[in-house]
């Protein structure tokens, strides 16, 4: 069990807070998403593999890096 900070580009209100949230709870091994606008991060729970979860912000039209 571990937290992975990410860092999200593009986001500007809280549909754009949801849909990221959505995306990462669908990614293998996520347990719990904490997304927050202001500022645009993502502390995801769980053993997720990294770059699946910027894959899946990706696909939704936003920008994730490492944080
Ligand atoms: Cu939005």
């Amino acid at each position: 069990m571990s937290n992975i900070k990410l860092k999200i580009t593009g986001m500007t209100c809280e549909h754009c807070v949801r849909a990221v949230a959505k995306a990462l709870e669908g990614v293998p091994g996520v347990d719990k998403v904490n997304v927050t606008l202001e500022p645009g991060e993502a502390v995801v729970h769980g053993k997720a593999d990294t770059a699946a979860l910027i894959t899946a912000v990706e696909e939704e039209g936003y920008k994730a890096e490492r944080g």
